[in-house]
């Protein structure tokens, strides 16, 4: 399909401008590269503005673009205490003039500190509840949502990471951004790889280079996720996202377990080992470059151990994407400072 259809197809639905400049910069990663025989530049999906930047930014243009088109004055969403895409949602939010409520998985007497902290200077009004799953925030949400409408406000509740085929065009206008960049720079992706946990980054991204530029695979590294539940939540938003842009596809779900990349969690969500620690002084000492101990580091140890396995092939040219995160150093710096 032509990078113009899809262009004018995303245009129809309404959409917010969060990213700061509307487009992030592709860095080449000179000194990695050479270090690892292969050319390897990074999306600065960190650096998308609002709040501390990250792929939560993309998402919201369209969540939030739904929310104000039905009249809605209240977000509410959800994450672990230390989620970004909370922090993100609570930034844009007050940016747009919106109310935000925030549930947060967590224990009540937790320290402000990271993102939390961060939560409470956008002044969310944070709500801490002492459940383990995502899916159990659901109806305390609906609930919440139920208790605004009784005093007169219209809310608008967005799921965990912003994973919905709204949420999902984000990444897809995403291809649109890098297939033009990769015009101006004079290079061809073969392979783009980045954390996928909640599935919308890697859904928008595997359905938009499937219909735009085919050859490019995209890889998704599991953070620490059960990887059925990603691929299955990719899946389900890939076809999900294809119906709301009433198009086909031949994606399989073959593809999305080809795709998804297993070993690189290290014990599961937050766990924090000193190979991840190594990673982000790697990368850090060689380009200056700040990755997250949650998601980009994994996913970043990843990149490097496909390339050693030649699973990714030695002098393929690689887009790394960074997806921001970056105060969870702050969170787990105590875990951090073990590793030095
Ligand atoms: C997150 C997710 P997806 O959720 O789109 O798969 O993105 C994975 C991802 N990088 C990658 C960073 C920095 C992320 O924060 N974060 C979640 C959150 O609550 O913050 C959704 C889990």
């Amino acid at each position: 399909m032509s990078y113009y259809k899809i262009k004018s197809l995303i245009e129809k639905f309404p959409q917010v401008n969060l990213v700061s400049g509307s487009e992030t910069p592709i860095d080449f990663l000179e000194n990695l590269s050479r270090e690892l025989g292969t050319e390897i530049y990074v999306k600065r999906d960190d650096l998308t503005g609002v709040a501390i930047g990250g792929n939560k930014v993309r998402k919201l243009e369209f969540l939030l673009g739904d929310a104000l088109s039905k009249g809605c004055d209240t977000i509410i969403t959800t994450g672990a205490i230390h989620s970004n895409h909370a922090l993100e949602t609570a930034g844009a939010a007050k940016k747009l003039g919106l109310d935000v409520v925030l549930v947060l998985r967590g224990e009540e007497t937790a320290t402000p500190k990271g993102n939390y902290l961060l939560d409470k200077l956008v002044g969310a009004d944070i709500r801490i509840v002492n459940v383990s799953t995502g899916k159990e925030t659901i109806p305390i949400m609906e609930k919440i949502a139920q208790e605004l409408e009784i005093n007169g406000k219209k809310p608008y509740i967005i799921p965990t990471g912003g994973a919905t085929p709204i949420g999902t065009l984000g990444y897809i206008k995403c291809v649109l951004e890098i297939v033009k960049q990769e015009k101006e720079l004079g290079v061809s992706f073969d392979y783009i790889v980045h954390a996928t946990s909640s599935g919308g980054t890697q859904a928008g991204l595997a359905l938009g280079f499937h219909l735009i530029k085919p050859t490019t695979e995209v890889l998704g590294i599991g953070v620490g996720d059960p990887r059925t539940e990603v691929i299955e939540s990719v899946w389900e938003l890939i076809n999900s996202t294809a119906k709301l842009l009433k198009i086909e596809h031949s994606l399989t779900k073959e593809y999305l377990e080809n795709h998804t990349i297993p070993g690189y969690g290290f014990g599961g969500y937050g766990k924090i080992t000193k190979e991840v620690v190594d990673t982000i002084k790697y990368v850090g000492s060689l380009e200056g470059l700040i990755l997250d101990p949650i998601y980009t580091g994994k996913a970043m140890y990843g990149t490097v151990d496909l390339l050693k396995k030649n699973i990714i092939p030695k002098g393929s040219t690689i887009l790394f994407i960074h997806t921001g995160g970056m105060t969870s150093i702050f969170q787990y710096d105590d875990i951090i400072r073990k590793f030095l």
